[in-house]
C-alpha cells in the first residue's frame, strides 16, 4: 500500500480548491459567455491562489496540460483534481439521487490528477451502492497512492430540509473517515460553532467546505473566516470565484484567509 500525500494540494496544510464541476452537475445554466470556456477558468486556476482545480475527466483531457503529456510549453502549474462521477440535475425531483462511476483511477493518474473527488449522497436510497463503490475506488486510490475526496452530500428523501443540520453533517463527515477518504467537501451548517463538531467527527480526515451559491463578496470573505475558525483547512469554490466580477481579487483574498497560516 503506498502513502497518499495531500501536501501536493495543500499549502501550509491548507487548501483552496477552484471547483468547476457544474457543467455536469447544473448544466450550463451557471455559465455566461466568458465562464462557459474551460480556458478561461484554467487562467483563474493558474493564477497561483489556488492550490487544486476541480475537472471532470473530459475537461481535464481537453483544457489541462499537466508537465509531460503534451510536449514543454504551456504547462498548467495548478495541481489537479478530477471528480471520478458525476451526475445532471435532470431527474433530481423524479428519482432518489445517484451519481454513478465516470472515470477510473488510471484514467485520473493518466490525466495528471494529484487528488480525486467522489460524490455519495448520504441519506438518499442509493447510499448503499455509493458507500460501496466509494470503497472500492477508495482502496484503488491507497494502492496507487491518489488522495480521495469525498463530496459527502446529505440528499434524497430520508434527509429532506436537513441537508445543513449538524447531526447529519457530522454523520457525514464520520462516513468519510470510515470509508477511508483522506478529505471530505461538505455543504456548511450555517454556524462555527455547530461545525466544529462537524470537524470533529471527521478525526483526521480534513474537512474543507463547498462555497454555495454567488454572495455579496464581504459576505463570502465572512463565511471564509467563519469556516476556518471551526478546523476545517479550507474551501472547495466555483461560482463564488467564476461568477465574481473580478475572480483574481477575490482569489487573492480567499488566499490570504486561507493559505497564510495564522
Ligand atoms: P460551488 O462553490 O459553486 O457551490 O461549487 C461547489 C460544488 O460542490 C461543486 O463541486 C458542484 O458542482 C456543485 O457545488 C454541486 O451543487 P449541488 O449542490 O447543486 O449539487
Amino acid at each position: 500500500m503506498q502513502e497518499t500525500n495531500i501536501n501536493n494540494i495543500t499549502k501550509n496544510g491548507r487548501a483552496l480548491f477552484l471547483a468547476y464541476d457544474h457543467g455536469m452537475e447544473h448544466g450550463p445554466a451557471d455559465f455566461d459567455d466568458e465562464t462557459v470556456d474551460p480556458a478561461k477558468i484554467m487562467e483563474i486556476a493558474d493564477s497561483g491562489y489556488f492550490t487544486g482545480v476541480i475537472f471532470q475527466k473530459g475537461v481535464a483531457e481537453k483544457y489541462y496540460l499537466p508537465a509531460g503529456r503534451q510536449g514543454d510549453k504551456n504547462k498548467n502549474k495548478v495541481p489537479l483534481i478530477v471528480k471520478l462521477n458525476g451526475k445532471t440535475n435532470l431527474l433530481n425531483d423524479v428519482v432518489e439521487p445517484y451519481s454513478p462511476p465516470l472515470c477510473s483511477v488510471d484514467e485520473a493518474l493518466s490525466l495528471g490528477a494529484s487528488a480525486a473527488g467522489y460524490t455519495v449522497y448520504i441519506g438518499s436510497e442509493n447510499e448503499a451502492k455509493m458507500i460501496a463503490e466509494f470503497a472500492k475506488i477508495e482502496e484503488e486510490c491507497q494502492k496507487k497512492g491518489l488522495p480521495l475526496i469525498g463530496w459527502m452530500y446529505p440528499r434524497g428523501k430520508a434527509v429532506a430540509g436537513r441537508e445543513h443540520s449538524k447531526e447529519i453533517l457530522a454523520y457525514a463527515a464520520r462516513v468519510g473517515l470510515e470509508t477511508g477518504a483522506e478529505m471530505v467537501k461538505l455543504p456548511y451548517t450555517g454556524d462555527p460553532e455547530s461545525f466544529k463538531w462537524v470537524v470533529e467527527a471527521a478525526g483526521r480526515t480534513k474537512v474543507v467546505v463547498m462555497g454555495g451559491q454567488k454572495m455579496e463578496e464581504a459576505e463570502f470573505l465572512k463565511y471564509t473566516e467563519e469556516v476556518m475558525s471551526t478546523g476545517a483547512i479550507g474551501l472547495a469554490v466555483g461560482r463564488n470565484v467564476w461568477q465574481a466580477e473580478k475572480p483574481l481579487d477575490i482569489s487573492k483574498k480567499l488566499a490570504e484567509i486561507i493559505l497564510n497560516k495564522k
